[in-house]
């Protein structure tokens, strides 16, 4: 077969928001004579609807008017250039790949969090397999113990990389499970420890109190910890993942996002609204469910692939 590229995958998982997105922009340009208000009033309509957000498209759009109006710029293909280098150049900003080496000392805790089905369990699984294979020693922790089915499907990664794991009978405290965690990271010279975390609805007041107790206990008993507070965000949510940003990182403060299911979706503008909205690395985009589906995010790499 010969394996298909990381650049190939990458393209290929963003293909629907290609379409969605850019060939948009294509179609519009072409067999146009100029960069007139009807051209770019449909300009701004494909970028809210790729979930650009409205500011970044008034910006974008306001500013090629100007440039238009000045002669700057006057080839409706060179519109497509244009988006092209200012998406680049917003997402530069939220490329800030995570560094567990950072530390100089151990473990280093990644608190995993957002709502149901997002990604957060696989996503783990994901991250500790390249950990892993890169020499890291891997603990998990299944702090999720709401769910009934949470900790199985963790320990099946655990197994499948040859992580061991820390839990506690269903319906036990999160944090305890965390405080458990810690303590045998500590005392097995564990590099890096990932506390899985319930995703139930983020407006319920519980969920946020029972994180910022998790967070709260792990940081006494390690200094920064957690060292990465970890967001997840399903693509395929569209304006939905800027509210549950938001919410997260109002109880929580976010120090990176993995916006995972762009493979499934039309709406992967979503990573330039969430980059425009918060100032938060985004440190990972999953394009599939393989192992190497999951991938470190690099701007240049990303517009590449889309465009
Ligand atoms: N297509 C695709 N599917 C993904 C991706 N990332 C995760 N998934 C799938 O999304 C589903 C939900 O993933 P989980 O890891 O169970 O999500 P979770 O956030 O832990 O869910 P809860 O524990 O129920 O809150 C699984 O079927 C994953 O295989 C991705 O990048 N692309
Ligand atoms: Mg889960």
């Amino acid at each position: 077969m010969g394996g298909e590229g990381f650049f190939e995958r990458l393209r290929r998982g963003l293909s629907n928001t290609h379409a969605g997105f850019v060939s948009q922009v294509d179609q519009l340009v072409s067999g146009k004579k100029e960069i007139d208000e009807a051209l770019l009033e449909e300009l701004e309509e494909i970028l809210i609807t790729a979930d650009l957000g409205m500011d970044t498209t008034l910006r974008l759009v306001n500013d090629l008017h100007q440039r238009a109006g000045r002669n700057e710029l006057r080839d409706p293909r060179k519109v497509k250039e244009y988006i092209r280098d200012s998406v680049l150049t917003i997402l530069k900003a939220a490329e800030n790949p995570l560094d567990i080496d950072s530390l100089g000392s151990k473990p280093f805790v990644i608190l995993v969090v957002g709502v149901n089905g997002v990604g957060k369990t696989t996503t783990i699984g994901k991250l500790a397999g390249k950990y892993q294979s890169g020499g890291k020693r891997i603990l998990f922790a299944a702090s999720d113990t709401f769910r009934a089915a949470a900790a199985e499907q963790l320990e099946v990664w655990a197994n499948r990389i040859g992580a061991d794991m820390v839990k506690q009978s269903r319906g036990s405290d999160p944090s305890a499970v965390a405080f458990d965690a810690v303590e045998a990271a500590k005392a097995r010279g564990i590099d890096v420890l990932f506390i899985d975390t319930a995703g139930r609805l983020h407006t319920k007041e519980n969920l946020m109190e029972e994180l910022k107790k998790i967070k709260r206990i792990v940081g006494r008993q390690c200094a920064g910890a957690p060292h990465e507070i970890l967001l997840i965000l399903d693509a395929t949510t569209g304006q939905n993942a800027i509210s549950q940003t938001r919410l997260f990182n109002e109880a929580l403060g976010i120090t990176g996002i993995a916006l995972t299911k762009l493979d499934g979706t039309a709406k992967g503008g979503i990573i330039i609204g969430i980059t425009e909205s918060f100032h938060i690395p985004i440190r990972y985009v999953g394009v599939g469910e393989k192992m190497d589906d999951l991938r470190e995010f690099n701007a240049e790499e990303f517009v590449s692939a889309l465009f």
